[in-house]
């Protein structure tokens, strides 16, 4: 079987309010803004992208075991699910795609809680407290590594 030019993107709980608070911390970027940024550096590298956010953990573990059928990768922000989530991490080890994590914010700056990722070591790429355009550099690392071209 051909490797389908499909990426999943997931953002988990609280993200649907991206661009309306805390502004400071998250920026003034919608996540309609992300899932654009992210469709549009996936196209520019050939990936058409299915995008899903939801605030229900089930909803988020379905969406993953989906991929398996027709997704190459996942780009995911599981938000605070990070921080408390091997339901989240046996899924996406589960379906043995690579996996780019990306964070917003710089969690390794903020609370004693958000320091620990369940999903960090089942993901092949990290981007963390760029912003949202961490998303495109996640996207443009993991095509890299999808197709090939990843360095080292
Ligand atoms: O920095 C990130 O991207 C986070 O994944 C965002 C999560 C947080 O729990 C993680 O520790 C770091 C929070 C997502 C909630 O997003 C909001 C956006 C705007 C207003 C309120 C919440």
């Amino acid at each position: 079987m051909t490797t389908p030019r499909r990426l999943l993107l997931v953002n988990g709980p609280n993200l649907n309010l991206l661009g309306t608070r805390e502004p400071e911390i998250y920026g003034t970027e919608t996540l309609a803004d992300v899932e654009r940024l992210v469709a549009e550096t996936a196209a520019a590298r050939g990936f058409e992208v299915r995008a899903v956010q939801s605030n229900h953990e089930g909803v988020l573990v379905d969406a993953i075991h989906e991929a398996r059928h027709d997704c190459a990768g996942i780009v995911i922000n599981p938000a605070g699910l990070t921080h408390t989530s091997v339901v989240l991490r046996d899924a996406l080890s589960a379906v043995e795609l690579p996996v780019a994590e990306v964070h917003i914010s710089d969690v390794r700056a903020r609370e004693a809680f958000r320091q620990h990722s369940y999903v960090a070591d089942v993901a092949v790429v990290h981007v963390i407290g760029e912003g949202v355009a961490g998303y495109a550099r996640a996207v443009t690392l993991l095509c890299d590594i999808l197709t090939g071209q990843a360095e080292g």
